[in-house]
């Protein structure tokens, strides 16, 4: 046979280098040493900061062996320290342009222009710091797994976030030189709400303390890493583009973990208080006492998830994010599906914002809004997930209906960010705020209720009580599937 560069195939990925890529870096020494050298830095971040108590284990989990759809789902059983992880982008179109922005109507850039570079170093290191936060903030979920199958699912999340860290490290090693280095060692040295070198965005520095609260970090914060990933994959930047389009891919994943795990949460919840005729939703005491989980409580924490999920799109109006746009750097959601002349000269967007003392939409500049934009598309999403949850307690014959609250409520960034509100985005007094918080977000008396139910269930086939199991199996797998094979002490 020929050597192995002459065997690389565009869009195959290719497993002979130590990191499995589909961009040729078998051809491409210099970034191919860089990565091995950052390799056992990461293993070590793994192994220390990953899944805990569960390196061992064999985990059936999906990789890729090439990156069109069908060769992307082979799943198998592996160690996850063994776990091959890689630098895969979408295919490159040779005809692509720059779409919105000054310079619109470009070739789209295969390299860095030196008049972005520290715009671009500073968002791909913004985005590479939120992967390794979260698979940091749900070491501890494994022990309390309510199932192999969901023990599974967290895991394929876990390492996939790995992977993107992996996606924004070849970026910075292969685009920008000794500071791309210092950045991609950087990432490795940050910790999940650490007080000295935290993470770098609000909601990456919380806890995860509890299985709903994952099911609710993926259904919302995953999907804000959804919306940011659609936008860095409008950009001109045709690398940080392509990169976005397969990290999307594996994203619908992390998102369907969420919107089922929550969904069955609530399902469970239902059954329990139809079988027991407990109709009264508000009843926590006797619903709690079936052992599920009392939607009030479920709504606190989807408050809680998404408040600070919106945190992470930055303020409304962001000389930033009307940069990044001018730039060509970072687009809008569906960037090329909108009619209009890209470019937001003079075009305005309705912005909530606190005028006397009260929540109004105000016209700004569409250009300094594009938060804002990228954040309502985001509130649409996310209020597709909460129509289908209430069809289930709507079936249930329950009187009860979810909803997100104001964008006004619990802020810790923009407009609202002074102010405390109820959750339809009425302003409290401080001292209200204090005395009320408790109706709005978990208290302590729900975070240990809900911790009490935190037991493992690791039976092949089995649930905890609290949560109902899936339609189907990962990989159409029948019900007693062995998903995770965990040694015996
Ligand atoms: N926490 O103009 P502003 C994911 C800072 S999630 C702390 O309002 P801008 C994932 C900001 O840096 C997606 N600080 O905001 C999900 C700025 O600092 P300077 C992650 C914050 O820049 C689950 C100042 O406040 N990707 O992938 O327009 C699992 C004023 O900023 C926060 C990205 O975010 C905060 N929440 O927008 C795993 C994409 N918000 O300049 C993974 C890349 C703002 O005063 N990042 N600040 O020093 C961006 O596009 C933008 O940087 C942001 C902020 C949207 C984050
Ligand atoms: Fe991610
Ligand atoms: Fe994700």
């Amino acid at each position: 046979m020929t050597n192995s560069s002459a065997a690389y195939v565009e869009g195959v990925v290719d497993y002979s280098t130590k990191i499995p890529n589909n961009v040729g870096l078998v051809n491409d020494a210099r970034v191919l040493k860089a990565l091995e050298q950052w390799h056992p830095g990461y293993i070590d971040w793994w192994m220390t900061m990953g899944p805990d108590g569960f390196q061992t284990s064999e985990v059936y989990l999906r990789t890729a062996v090439s990156i069109d759809p069908k060769g992307w789902a082979q799943f198998d059983y592996v160690k996850m320290p063994e776990y091959r992880w890689g630098v895969l982008l979408a295919t490159k179109d040779e005809e692509r342009l720059v779409n919105f922005g000054a310079s619109k109507g470009e070739k789209a850039w295969q390299d860095v222009p030196g008049e972005h570079r520290a715009a671009l170093r500073r968002l791909i290191v913004i985005q590479g710091d939120t992967e390794p936060a979260s698979v940091e903030q749900q070491r501890h979920l494994g022990k309390t797994a309510p199932s192999l199958y969901d023990m599974r699912n967290l895991f394929q999340v876990n390492v996939e976030e790995g992977r993107h860290l992996w996606a924004m490290v070849y970026l910075l090693h292969k685009y920008f030189g000794r500071d791309g280095r210092e950045e991609a060692e950087g990432l490795l040295q940050r910790r999940s709400g650490d007080h000295d070198k935290p993470r770098m965005l609000g909601a990456f520095n919380e806890a995860t303390p509890d299985w709903l609260s994952f099911f609710m970090f993926t259904f919302f914060t995953d999907r804000d890493g959804k919306m940011q990933l659609e936008s860095l994959a409008q950009s001109g930047f045709d690398p940080l583009s392509r990169t976005c389009r397969f990290m999307l891919t594996e994203e619908a994943h992390h998102m369907f973990v969420g919107e089922t795990g929550v969904g069955r949460v609530v399902e469970r919840t239902c059954e329990a208080m139809k079988a027991a005729g407990a109709g009264d939703p508000y009843d926590i005491e006797r619903v709690r006492r079936l052992g599920v989980i009392d939607l009030p409580t479920i709504q606190k924490k989807a408050n809680f998830h998404y408040s600070l999920s919106l945190d992470l799109f930055g303020s409304e109006v962001s000389t930033n994010a009307a940069n990044y746009y001018n730039a060509g750097l970072k687009g809008r959601f569906m960037e090329t599906k909108i009619d209009d002349d890209h470019l937001l000269s003079n075009a305005k967007y309705p912005v909530f914002k606190l005028v006397d003392g009260q929540p109004k939409l105000v016209a700004e500049p569409a250009l300094s809004a594009i938060n804002m934009r990228l954040r309502d598309d985001y509130s649409k999403d996310c209020q597709g997930g909460i129509g289908r949850w209430n069809k289930i307690i709507e079936k249930a014959g329950i009187k009860f209906e979810l909803k997100l609250p104001s964008v006004a409520f619990h802020r810790g960034v923009g407009e609202f960010a002074g102010v405390e509100t109820t959750s339809d985005g009425t302003i409290l007094s401080n001292d209200e705020w204090l005395r009320r918080r408790g109706e709005f977000l978990p208290n302590e008396d729900d975070g240990a209720f809900i911790a009490s139910l935190m037991k493992p269930c690791w039976e092949k086939g089995k649930y905890a009580h609290w949560i109902a199991p899936p339609k189907v199996g990962i990989d159409n797998k029948p019900g007693d599937f062995e998903y995770v094979r965990i040694p015996r002490a």
